[in-house]
């Protein structure tokens, strides 16, 4: 089992499911940094995996599976003893909720931050997406941050689930585009008590990240 992942992207979500589960079941896997700056998503190598051009990709074998939330519950039901979601039906599917949400909307409202110039043309445009979805990711990390006030002590419940690993990377995410993520309090206590879970951890490490990258003006 190999991932194809870039430090700090959204692959850093299977990447923590990855290392819970060799910490729960003793699986190991493999890992594959891809240079998203130098287009290492576009080498010919990398689009016979994925032709969309994105990591995270989970490899089996010959076989190749894209998408965070496929590959999170597929690691689940491939590893049951890892716990990535809850056994009972109703807390996973609201862990899954949380997931696809994040997925869905928050991690695409970013997207049209990062990478404006891909959705509209001429300056004008690109500065005017960039300061909507600013405000849209802003009420985001808004969102977020009143669930984390509530995390027991993760956001669902007691235990882990691949949200987290999801929620600890847009709060860095907006660090790097200049949102202290000392302006919501319970988001970024939560973040410094995540990023001490061991799975999290390892995968910080691995991925050779730094999860406050705010810098005061
Ligand atoms: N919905 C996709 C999103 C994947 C995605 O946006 N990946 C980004 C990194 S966070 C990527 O590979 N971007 C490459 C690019 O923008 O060229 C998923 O769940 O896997």
């Amino acid at each position: 089992m190999k991932l194809y992942f870039s430090p700090g992207a959204c692959s850093f979500v299977p990447h923590s499911c990855l290392h819970q589960v060799q910490e729960r079941t003793g699986q190991a896997f493999e890992s594959q940094a891809v240079n998203l700056k130098e287009g290492g998503q576009r080498t010919p190598d990398f689009l016979a995996l994925n032709p969309r051009a994105q990591v995270p990709v989970l490899q089996e074998g010959q076989n190749t599976l894209s998408q965070v939330a496929a590959i999170c519950a597929y690691l689940h039901e491939k590893f049951p003893a890892a716990q990535l979601f809850s056994a009972d039906p109703w807390a996973r599917a609201q862990q899954m909720s949380g997931l696809i949400w994040m997925n869905n909307t928050v991690h695409p409202t970013f997207t049209r931050i990062f990478r404006s110039e891909r959705f509209v043309d001429g300056d004008a445009s690109i500065a005017a997406l960039k300061a909507f979805s600013t405000q849209m990711f802003v009420g985001y990390l808004a969102e977020i941050n009143a669930m984390t006030a509530k995390a027991a002590p993760f956001l669902y419940g007691n235990s882990f689930s691949p949200a987290d690993a999801y929620a600890l990377m847009f709060i860095r995410w907006g660090a790097n585009i200049g949102l202290d993520p000392e302006a919501n309090p319970a988001y970024w206590a939560y973040a410094q008590r995540l990023s001490d879970y061991s799975p999290v951890k390892q995968t910080i490490a691995k991925e050779g990240i730094i999860i406050n990258t705010f810098k005061k003006a």
